[in-house]
């Protein structure tokens, strides 16, 4: 009451957990892995600088067992990595 909501350009930081979730749903052909590809498409429709490389650093860091795709017990680790950048939602 009585405080006034600034609606334009709310930016909301993500928490890991809704990383987590947005990170699964860059798995667009459904293998249940993210690819760098996918990261890299998903991070960019985030409007993040760089998503190519980022997208490449996060995978070298996160993919722990070296197949080049993030499987489901990485995607956690890759919420970490990603929380760290500190993604808003505006
Ligand atoms: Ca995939
Ligand atoms: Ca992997």
């Amino acid at each position: 009451m009585g405080k006034v909501w600034r609606v334009r350009r709310v930016e909301v930081p993500l928490t890991e957990k809704q990383l987590e979730g947005l990170i699964r749903r860059f798995d667009t052909d459904g293998d249940g892995k993210i690819s760098r590809n996918e990261l890299r498409v998903g991070l960019k429709g985030l409007g993040l600088r760089l998503a190519g490389f980022k997208a490449g650093c996060a995978v070298r860091y996160v993919d722990a067992d070296g197949d080049g795709y993030i499987g489901d017990d990485e995607i956690n680790q890759l919420a970490k990595y990603v929380f760290k950048w500190g993604i808003t939602i505006t």
